[in-house]
């Protein structure tokens, strides 16, 4: 990839706001700040880190195209290592094509989506994991997804990798002296050394976080289903305190599936409302349930409704009898005399079921039914990394890969071969753990990876 040419983007989002940033990156771009800019004091040095006032000018000076700030930031002290302006203008998409197109007059070439990031890559300012935690965290949708962003931009994982490193690089230093000293040996010759353990250890504990991260991240899926009639659109209204489903008394009032975004915790959560299970009276019914047994199988929780006024029946046991998902059963109109015990359904459901009794007409239950969908999807996860936590599937992967070729090292030790497997698979699982910080790694995946950022980052 070319590295000498000047990139230019428009940083902030297409629209009209306040102000506009556009950056520019490279060997020319102070160069090329000196023809577009005017600064308003006769004496403008230029210093790297300071802000200057003036125009922005076209044509040599013929057009003012607008009045901006502008500072400079030299090499390497700067995001991408390189030189970089940045023109803080008016936030006109007018105004800021038309300083774009300037500059491309100038010299400069249109930056490709994340190029700026990949500069920062190449020139040893940031890491792959790092540039990869920007991405997320420009993309964060919740405020722990932000805050995990950070903590990867800070290098949070990037030291538990390292850390990991080290214990890989000690292990493989021990059996290659080895290797090197002794004729004839096998594993059982090589000293035993904790750091195959305790880096296994490690590299378990760093994929635990994966399930939690994800769901701060991409948050929660929760179908609300059961039979017609149970309360599900009044849950739904309930939950997000809009009204956003119809609720009649007649069975089979919702027939698409109807969904809203609440918070819970700091994680997204998507609801989704369906049509009530039952043998489908119509050709629109029979669409609306078929969706609802789509939707379920990709839930992260369930939420079966069932109405504790009336008795159970058998669309209710066969709600509950379907349901593979993580399940948590809610029994609606509390504010009814109750015609059932829970025993009724006692051996339908696994022993760590989870029930829970709200009126969703009142309100009643609906603060603990919120803590109890998202606590079920945390509480397994919850390990010390250091702060580290794996959001992305690459780096899941990753781990996994490696996870596997130490476990083949430690097996080859256990079972007695040649010391030379185990140190094969442990060159294996460094070069993996180097696919996330990007020491080593494919060039046309690291263009894919920076292809998937915004444009101007
Ligand atoms: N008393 C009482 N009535 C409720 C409660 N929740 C819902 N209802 C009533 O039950 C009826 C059905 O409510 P909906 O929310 O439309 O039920 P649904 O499960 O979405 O029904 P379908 O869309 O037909 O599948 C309405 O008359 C609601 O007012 C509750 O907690 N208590
Ligand atoms: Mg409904």
């Amino acid at each position: 990839m070319l590295l000498q040419d000047t990139i230019t983007a428009i940083a902030t989002p297409f629209g009209t706001a306040g102000v506009g940033i556009i950056r520019l990156s490279g060997t020319q771009a102070l160069e090329i700040g000196r023809l577009i800019f005017q600064p308003a004091h006769k004496n403008c040095p230029w210093e790297s880190h300071h802000l200057y006032h003036g125009d922005i000018i076209s044509a040599g000076g013929k057009t003012i195209l607008d009045e901006a700030l502008v500072s400079f930031m030299k090499s390497p002290h700067s995001f991408t290592g390189e030189d970089v302006l940045e023109i803080n203008c008016h936030g006109n998409p007018l105004i800021m094509k038309a300083i774009l197109e300037e500059l491309i007059e100038l010299g400069c070439r249109l930056a490709r989506p994340g190029e700026f990031s990949q500069r920062a890559f190449f020139n040893n300012r940031i890491d792959l994991s790092q540039a990869e935690a920007l991405a997320s965290m420009i993309a964060a949708k919740s405020t722990k997804a932000c805050a995990i962003g950070l903590a990867q931009l800070k290098g949070a994982l990037t030291k538990e990798i390292d850390n990991i490193r080290t214990l890989l690089i000690e292990a493989l230093a021990i059996i290659e002296a080895t290797i090197d000293f002794t004729d004839d040996v096998t594993t059982s010759d090589i000293p035993q050394s904790p750091q195959i353990d305790l880096a296994t250890l490690r590299l378990q504990s760093l994929l635990a976080t994966y399930s939690s991260a994800k769901i701060y991240t991409e948050g929660l899926s929760v179908v609300i289903t059961g039979k017609p009639n149970v309360g599900k659109s009044s849950l739904l209204n309930a939950l997000t305190g809009r009204k956003k489903a119809i609720v009649t008394d007649i069975p089979g009032t919702t027939r698409d599936l109807i969904t809203d975004m609440i918070t819970i915790q700091g994680i997204p959560v998507n609801l989704i409302d369906t049509a009530g299970i039952r043998e489908p009276k119509d050709a629109i019914e029979k669409e609306g349930i078929a969706l609802v047994w789509e939707n379920l199988a990709n839930a992260d929780v369930v939420i079966i409704l069932l109405d504790g006024s009336k008795p159970i029946t058998f669309e209710d046991r066969e709600v509950i009898q379907k349901n593979k998902n993580d399940i948590l059963i809610a029994i609606n109109k509390t504010d009814l005399p109750h015609t059932w015990e829970t025993g009724t359904i006692a051996g339908l459901l696994t022993q760590d079921a989870k029930i829970i009794h709200i009126s969703a007409k009142f309100g009643t239950g609906l603060e603990e039914l919120k803590n109890m969908l998202v606590d079920s999807c945390l509480s397994e996860n919850r390990t010390d990394t250091g702060g580290a936590m794996i959001t992305n599937m690459r780096h899941k992967m990753a781990l996994e890969k490696s996870l596997e070729n130490v476990a083949a090292a430690k097996n080859s030790m256990v079972t007695g071969l040649s010391p030379e497997f185990a140190a094969f698979d442990l060159r294996e699982a460094l070069d993996n753990l180097d696919e996330i910080t990007g020491r080593k790694i494919n060039d046309e995946i690291l263009e894919k990876i920076f292809a998937s950022f915004c444009i101007g980052k």
